[in-house]
């Protein structure tokens, strides 16, 4: 096997110099690990020494491609580590994707993704600089009539690019953003407190140019901040006082390893590696040695405004696929994102960034995963037993988590993704919403206001002529769930009101499972519904089939029409079962920005193929419909969805029984 380090070399033999300088990083231990920087720039220097790419493409990203199942499944240490790289870029205003094999300097030969396909999400390169906007006498114009006019005041103008969805307009031929521009004077952390309402640019990525001017009228910016820090509290509204210390401390340790990018807790064992869309990717999840998830991450995120304004209805983020969840994931900081405790991952994605001297830069992310220990506070488990004899009995374990947290600014909100394994053999996943509301300029400064009827029909007043428009925010996850094996079996159980049952009772309520067979079938609904995985060759010493079960938490309904959300049918159904396909990993497909399709799920299971004993991948859909409300500004306090996979006959009894008692445990 050749190094990524020659593959460089070969590919274009003089720039490689440039890598050379940058190849400071660990070597690949294992076929699941990150894309290091001298593979993110090996690829994209075999795609220009090919000639398959052209100097000054738009590699709008390079990640790892997985190899087979069968090939990561059966790798021992030590054993040489293929490598490929799935890449997208842009060249010459279309849209390519190629597979490139890492270890032989070779493609797959291009595809070009037509515009029924959709667009590549948004790269830095072309969202970076919207000086050409001000040159644009529609756009000053629009400004001007808000009285924004002198070189000071444009400079305060902050143009935000926009996703446009996908409404069959004119426009969405090209490849647009819609500018929303706020009015930035001294603010230092909510640049969104001054929207420059009314009006919105419809900029053309690829001519660099402002296409279209909407105005629907001139509001007058509102006059106050809405900053946030502590000083400008402190001066506004006062503090309250402080808090007396509280300190977590493991004064002999962590309990977990992180060997490689390996880490083993508990019973536990999983692969962490960082990835530009998804962000923290999970993989080859044992426990006590058993394989529990192949692999779980975040496959989508669609954020849909409920505003049918005309510089608003368009509001339907693909967070994911258009920005990039990993790409826009922050430091975090100890003590207060994650315990002090924690223990800080950096990573390493690509990013289309404007460098004249490499074709993609190799962006390191610090501290951007936190892997941590939780004492809970509440019981594992516990019984006391008043009757015991003289003295009541007491036997109860302490709870302990692991998690492994990642957050990302996207735009005005800040997402927390948490995977927390716990020492009963389950997995909960949380994702937790903070950040800004997106505000809107409007006339009203309360309810009283003659104009405030109006103004609120479609959000809440959040500050003086400011609404925070209702939206909603779905996070799909993928798992690719292995149980005690690759092949599966999903059940879906129904609890069913039973009666006409002995005695004097009138009804009880009873289980009715069945197989599911086949994927078309796979497409479920949230009601008292019970999700269970299976694996059909193996029981427990109870004689069932071990397996586990997923439950949501946090399930939301669409609450629109279809064509509204066509693009996002993922959120129809609650949940989606699927026969694993490696090109399968996103719920809303790889282009979902300005897709005028139905991509994702709906295709994926149009081959409606078999789901028995055969590898399974479950897709689930949490989501918060939010009402705004004037505790939201202006900053929002942590609101939590989750799901949790739990073990349902996969043990023999309680797999918690076997915890000693903790040393912190009070007498
Ligand atoms: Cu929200």
């Amino acid at each position: 096997m050749l190094t990524s380090m020659q593959c460089v070399v070969r590919a274009v033999g003089a720039v490689a110099i440039v890598v050379t300088m940058s190849n400071t990083h660990a070597v690949v231990q294992h076929p699941m690990d990150p894309l290091e920087d001298t593979e993110i720039l090996g690829a994209a220097f075999i795609l220009l020494g090919a000639g398959a790419a052209q100097p000054g493409a738009i590699f709008q990203s390079i990640d790892l491609r997985e190899p087979p199942k069968d090939v990561v499944l059966g790798f021992h240490p030590g054993d040489p580590v293929t490598r490929a790289a799935t890449v997208y870029y842009r060249q010459n205003k279309k849209s390519y994707k190629t597979i490139v094999d890492l270890d032989h300097g070779t493609l797959s030969p291009p595809q070009l993704i037509p515009k029924s396909d959709g667009q590549l999400g948004l790269t830095i390169t072309e969202v970076f600089d919207f000086t050409f906007a001000f040159q644009d006498p529609a756009f000053l114009h629009a400004l001007a009539l808000r009285g924004i006019t002198t070189p000071a005041q444009l400079a305060n103008v902050l143009v935000t690019p926009l996703t446009p969805g996908s409404f069959g307009l004119p426009e969405e031929s090209r490849r647009i953003v819609k500018a929303q521009m706020y009015y930035r004077e001294n603010q230092a952390i909510n640049l969104y407190a001054k929207p420059i309402e009314g009006m919105q640019a419809i900029m053309d990525l690829d001519d660099r140019v402002v296409i279209q001017v909407q105005d629907t009228g001139v509001l007058p910016l509102p006059a106050q901040t809405q900053e946030f820090d502590e000083t400008t509290v402190s001066t506004r509204y006062g503090l309250r006082p402080a808090l007396k210390p509280i300190h977590i401390t493991q004064p002999q340790g962590a309990n977990f390893t992180l060997t490689g990018n390996f880490v083993e807790w508990q019973k536990w064992k999983f692969h962490v590696r960082f990835e530009r869309r998804p962000g923290t990717v999970i993989s080859l999840v044992t426990y006590d040695g058993r394989p529990v998830l192949y692999q779980g991450s975040l496959a989508e995120i669609f954020v849909p405004y409920q505003d049918p304004d005309a510089n608003w209805f368009y509001r339907t983020y693909m967070d994911e696929g258009e920005f990039g969840f990993g790409l826009l994931s922050s430091p975090l900081k100890l003590g207060l994102d994650v315990p002090e405790t924690a223990v800080l991952l950096d990573a390493l994605v690509s990013a289309a960034l404007p460098d004249p001297s490499v074709p993609v830069v190799p962006l390191p992310l610090p501290q951007v995963v936190g892997i941590f220990e939780r004492l809970t506070g509440t019981p594992a488990w516990r019984h006391f037993e008043l009757f015991a004899g003289p003295t009541p009995a007491y036997e109860g374990r302490a709870d302990v988590e692991l998690v492994v947290r990642t957050i990302a600014q996207l735009g005005n909100y800040d997402y927390l993704v948490d995977w927390i394994f716990n020492q009963s053999g389950a997995i909960r996943t949380e994702v937790a919403l903070t950040g800004i509301d997106a505000p809107k300029t409007v006339r009203s400064t309360t309810l009283a206001s003659p104009t405030a009827a109006q103004d609120t029909r479609f959000g809440a007043l959040v500050g003086p002529n400011l609404v925070a428009p209702n939206h909603s925010h779905f996070f799909n996850f993928r798992l690719d769930l292995d149980i005690d094996g690759r092949n599966n079996t999903f059940m879906l159980g129904k609890l069913k009101t039973k009666e006409g049952v002995p005695g004097p009772r009138k009804s009880v309520w009873v289980v009715d499972e069945k197989r599911i067979e086949r994927e078309r079938d796979g497409v479920l609904d949230a009601d008292e519904s019970l999700w269970k995985v299976i694996n059909p060759n193996r029981t427990n010493a109870r004689g069932y089939n071990t397996g586990y079960q997923l439950e949501s938490h946090s399930h939301a309904e669409p609450l629109m029409k279809k064509a509204d959300f066509a693009r996002a049918g993922f959120i129809e159904h609650a949940l989606w079962v699927t026969r694993y396909d490696p090109d399968q990993r996103f719920a809303a497909g790889d282009t979902p920005n300005q897709n005028p399709g139905q991509p994702g799920l709906p295709a994926y299971v149009q081959d409606d193929q078999g789901l028995v004993n055969a590898d399974l991948v479950l897709w689930i859909t949490i989501g918060h419909h939010h009402v705004t409300a004037t505790e939201d500004f202006p900053v929002l306090s942590l609101e939590p969805l989750s799901f949790r996979l739990k073990p349902v006959n996969f043990f023999d009894r309680n797999p918690a029984l076997d915890l000693q008692r903790a040393p912190f445990e009070m007498p």
